[in-house]
C-alpha cells in the first residue's frame, strides 16, 4: 500500500475542497476504499415520514454542502428531498419533497422520482434522476440555490435508468451516461454514452461497457457518481450486480475512460472496490446493496469521499486517495 504524500501524483480537475468530509484509513485496514466509522450517516427515519433515505447526491455548495436525497416515504412512494450539511457528515433532510417547476404541464404528473445525481456545471446545479413517465426514464432539471428547482425534460424514451451527467461539455456537447433497461427489476444492463447540444435533445449514442460473466458485475452495471476528470482519464465509479441464489448483490467498481472519447475504456478493475459486508449494507429493505450516487474530491490532497446507499435503507460514506484508486484500477485491469 502506498503512503499518501501531501501532493498527489494524479491531478483531479475541479475546485479545491479543504473541508471535504474525511476520516483516515483505520490502521488495521489496507482497503483502497474504506468506510466511515460512523456509518450510516443518515438514519432511515431522519424525517417524520421517511421509510428510508439512500442512493442520494451531495455536492459542495457555498462553503458547505447541499444535495438531493432519495426519500421513500411511509406510503413507500419514491420522492426527492433537499438536504443540507455544514460538514458533509451530518445532514438535515427537508420534510417535504422538492416541488419542481414545469414549463410543460403535461410532464408534471408525479409517478416517482429516485436515485438522483447532482453536478455543478457552468452556472448551475443540474439534477438527473430516474423519473416515472409511462415507465422509468431520465429526468433532467436544475437549481441555482437548492430552493427553486426547474424541470427541463426527460432525456430519453422509457425505459432507462442511471442517467449521470459529465461535469463539463465534451467536444462542445453536454454528455451523459445512461443504462437502458426495462419496466421492472431489470435483469440486464450496459452503460451507454450520449451527447446533447442543449440538455434536451440527446443522440450520438455510444456503447461504453457491459457486464462481465461470472463476476461481481455479471448481471448489469450502471454509472454511479459524476465521473471525475483526472490526468489519467475520466474516473468512473459504477455499480455492478451479481445474481446469487438469494437475489441481486450490488457492489461498487471503478474504470478509467478516455478524456476526449469517454466511451473508450482504458482500464477497468476486475475486483470490486466495495461489496455489501457491513450489517447496514446486508440488512434492510433490500439486503446486500451498496449503491454509489455521489462523490466529493479535493485535488490538493487527492482525497475522495463517496456517498452510497446501503440496503436501500440508509446512506453511507467511504473514502479513498486518488493515487491509490487509480493504481488499483490500472494494476487490476481486465477490460
Ligand atoms: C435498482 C434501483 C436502485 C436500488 C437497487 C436495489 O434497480 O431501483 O434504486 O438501490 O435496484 O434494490
Amino acid at each position: 500500500m502506498i503512503t499518501q504524500m501531501n501532493s498527489p501524483r494524479v491531478r483531479m480537475i475541479g475546485s479545491s475542497l479543504p473541508n471535504i468530509p474525511w476520516e483516515d484509513r483505520p490502521k488495521e485496514s489496507s482497503a483502497v476504499l474504506w468506510r466511515y466509522s460512523g456509518n450510516p450517516i443518515i438514519r432511515r427515519d431522519a424525517t417524520p415520514t421517511s421509510n428510508s433515505i439512500f442512493n442520494s447526491a451531495a455536492v459542495a455548495h457555498q462553503g458547505k454542502f447541499a444535495g438531493v436525497f432519495r426519500v421513500d416515504d411511509t406510503r413507500r412512494i419514491m420522492t426527492l428531498h433537499v438536504g443540507r450539511s455544514e460538514d458533509g457528515f451530518s445532514w438535515q433532510i427537508g420534510d417535504r419533497p422538492i416541488e419542481w417547476k414545469f414549463k410543460d404541464a403535461e410532464l408534471s404528473e408525479f409517478v416517482h422520482r429516485y436515485d438522483p445525481r447532482v453536478v455543478r456545471l457552468e452556472d448551475r446545479y443540474y439534477v438527473t434522476w430516474c423519473n416515472g413517465y409511462h415507465g422509468p426514464t431520465i429526468g433532467i432539471g436544475y437549481t441555482y440555490d437548492f430552493e427553486e428547482f426547474h424541470f427541463i425534460e426527460n432525456a430519453f424514451l422509457p425505459y432507462n435508468r442511471n442517467g449521470v451527467l459529465f461535469p463539463r461539455k465534451i467536444n462542445g456537447k453536454y454528455a451523459m451516461f445512461s443504462r437502458p433497461s426495462d419496466t421492472g427489476h431489470t435483469p440486464f444492463g450496459d452503460i451507454f454514452y450520449s451527447e446533447s447540444p442543449d440538455m434536451i435533445h440527446w443522440g450520438s449514442h455510444r456503447f461504453v461497457m457491459k457486464p462481465k460473466p461470472w463476476r461481481w458485475e455479471s448481471t448489469k452495471i450502471g454509472a454511479g457518481p459524476i465521473p471525475i476528470e483526472t490526468s489519467e482519464g475520466w474516473l468512473l465509479i459504477y455499480h455492478g450486480v451479481l445474481t446469487s441464489c438469494n437475489g441481486y448483490v450490488y457492489s461498487m467498481g471503478a474504470a478509467l475512460l478516455d478524456l476526449d472519447q469517454p466511451w473508450k475504456v482504458i482500464h477497468r478493475a476486475a475486483p470490486y472496490l466495495m461489496s455489501p459486508q457491513m450489517p447496514y449494507e446486508c440488512v434492510g429493505d433490500v439486503p446486500n446493496v451498496v449503491f454509489p450516487c455521489a462523490s466529493l474530491f479535493d485535488p490538493e490532497t487527492g482525497r475522495i469521499a463517496i456517498y452510497y446507499g446501503a440496503a436501500d435503507t440508509v446512506t453511507g460514506l467511504a473514502f479513498a486517495y486518488v493515487d491509490e484508486l487509480i493504481d488499483f484500477v490500472k494494476s487490476n485491469s481486465e477490460i
